[in-house]
């Protein structure tokens, strides 16, 4: 075996299966790998951030991660802002970077660039391999990082992939997750059962179904809201499920929603600071007067710690849960006549099948679009959680991929979709099916929102030239047609649902172009 076959032959006894590529010489040999020790699914990405955005789709969903193969610096660097949001949702990512042979590097040949550099900046566990024989451990300390919930980079030279390897030690995983300390989860216990108003603010895996189930016993027991960061990376909504509220994007509206609490427990999250710096808005959500406790750290295990809180407290797992704290099974009524944002939200509310996967980076057509679903059939909602704009297409591929027997429907702003719109060819080129929904709105709305609300200078034209996305329209449909995927445009309510009822039936990929104001 060479290097190469040794690295693809440990991250199949580590349980990846799929790689999202986009190869150049320098990961040739991997290539072969790939073929020549079967068991890894090869899916080529048309740009590094579509790679990058399937394989935080993919990990998102399944929990494990996919691996992003990708070329040298410049390949990598292509695909950081989708990392970057992978890092923020907090989803299992696997790169492999190939770099050149390590006697070629002397001679800076002209692909070369710092690639250490570019994986410290969203990669919680990065390295260099320094041997062939030392491959198989890299990528078994990278996929015990991802377990973490970290993005995980292996760098490995071309002479390496290349090199024969006649024995080769395998590295045992063991658990990724530091102990937990009970002493310090019952000392938040004893807090907790003497505080009023409190809030329990859940981010990574606690907001999937067993740390959901779990928190809602604990506001069962001590009457505690469930909070949400603003884009959760995933999170799991639907009957019996309980209901949690997000933290609003603006930050006066933040605050005000958390002022309700004297205490904010953290379970998975961070603590809430506005997405921008605006002058006389403080960073930090929360006051200094209001406490703050945080029950675990990311490297202990957030669904574990929850479970110990609640038997702390004496949330047994046979605790009614009430009804009205409860997603219920409703549905809005399919809204008639010219879409709008709104309209476009209740539609799709009104028609998502059961165990859809929303994924949405509408922003600001996709802002009603949460406050309706907690009492909709099952599904679950992921959000570009590092506000990297360019994510919803590639991580509704990746999604498609690890769930196929799940529909998947994209919300998706168009400025945001035009960044990595190739990624509808992969779709078609797999026949995955994902429906996306392009929030046509012809501008960066949200920005015309901005500078309207900064009130620092009225709109001049290149304000205007800067925020706008008419001249030319951007013919949506044919750009489908040009990726292989059959694309339709709807003006009224009633011609979304038909057209989505009929993508979510028919097999492989579909695009419905939403003509909003
Ligand atoms: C990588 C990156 N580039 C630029 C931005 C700044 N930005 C945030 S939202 C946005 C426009 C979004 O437009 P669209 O998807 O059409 O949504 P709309 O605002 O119209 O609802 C831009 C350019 C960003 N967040 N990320
Ligand atoms: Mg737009």
């Amino acid at each position: 075996m060479n290097g190469a076959e040794l690295l693809i032959e440990t991250a199949i006894g580590e349980g990846v299966k799929v790689c999202f590529a986009n190869p150049g010489t320098t990961e040739l040999p991997m290539v072969v790998a790939l073929d020549r020790v079967p068991g890894i699914r090869g899916y080529l990405g048309l740009f590094e951030g579509v790679c990058t955005g399937a394989a935080d789709g993919y990990g998102r969903m399944l929990d494990k991660p996919a691996m992003a193969l990708l070329h040298l610096g410049p390949g990598f660097a292509n695909g950081i802002a989708n990392l970057h949001n992978a890092r923020r949702a907090k989803s299992p990512v696997l790169n492999v970077v190939g770099e050149h042979a390590t006697w070629h590097r002397d001679a800076d040949p002209p692909l070369a660039m710092d690639i250490e550099s570019l994986a410290r900046t969203v990669s919680g566990w990065w390295r260099t391999s320094k041997s062939a024989l030392d491959i198989p451990a890299d990528i078994a300390d990278a996929v015990t990082a991802t377990r973490l919930g970290q993005v995980a980079t292996v760098i490995v030279p071309h002479d390496y992939q290349l090199a024969e390897c006649d024995e080769h030690r395998v590295k045992e995983l063991g658990s990724p997750f530091d102990p937990l300390e009970p002493n310090s989860v019952e000392a938040i216990a004893s807090r907790l059962k003497t505080s009023r108003k409190m809030a329990l603010m859940l981010g990574g895996r606690a907001l999937r179904e067993r740390g959901l189930k779990v928190a809602a016993r604990i506001r069962k027991r001590i009457g505690c809201d469930l909070l949400a960061p603003t884009l959760p990376g995933y999170m799991e909504r639907g009957p019996g499920l309980p209901i949690v509220e997000r933290v609003p994007f603006y930050p006066e509206r933040a605050v005000e929603m958390v002022s309700r609490y004297e205490v904010v427990l953290f379970a998975g999250a961070p603590e809430p600071v506005t997405f921008f710096g605006y002058p006389g808005v403080r960073s930090r959500v929360l006051s200094d007067e209001q406490e703050k406790i945080v029950l675990c750290t990311d490297r202990q295990n957030v669904i574990e710690a929850l479970e110990y809180l609640a038997d702390a407290l004496g949330a047994s797992s046979d605790l009614i849960i009430d009804d009205n704290l409860l997603g219920r099974p409703e549905r809005p009524e399919i809204p008639g006549g010219e879409l709008t944002a709104e309209k476009a939200c209740l539609t799709l509310a009104a028609t998502q099948p059961e165990n859809a996967i929303i994924v949405d980076e509408a922003i600001t057509t996709g802002l009603s679009y949460f406050l309706l679903p907690t009492a909709l059939p099952a599904h679950t909602v992921m959000n570009v959680s590092g506000g990297s704009i360019g994510q919803g297409i590639p991580c509704a591929t990746g999604a498609a991929i690890a769930c196929p027997d799940r529909p998947v429907i994209d919300l998706q702003g168009d400025g945001s979709g035009l960044y990595t719109v190739q990624a509808l060819w992969t779709q078609a080129r797999e026949g995955l099916n994902v429906t996306t929904l392009i929030c046509s709105n012809r501008s960066y709305r949200i920005l015309q929102v901005e500078l309207s609300r900064s009130g620092i200078a009225p709109n001049g034209p290149n304000a205007e030239a800067l925020t706008e996305l008419t001249k030319p329209p951007i013919d949506w449909v044919r750009i489908a047609q040009g990726f292989g995927v059959p694309g339709v445009s709807v003006s009224t309510a009633e011609d979304l649902a038909r057209e989505l009822g009929k993508a979510l039936t028919e097999p492989g990929p579909h695009l419905i172009e939403m003509l909003l104001p």
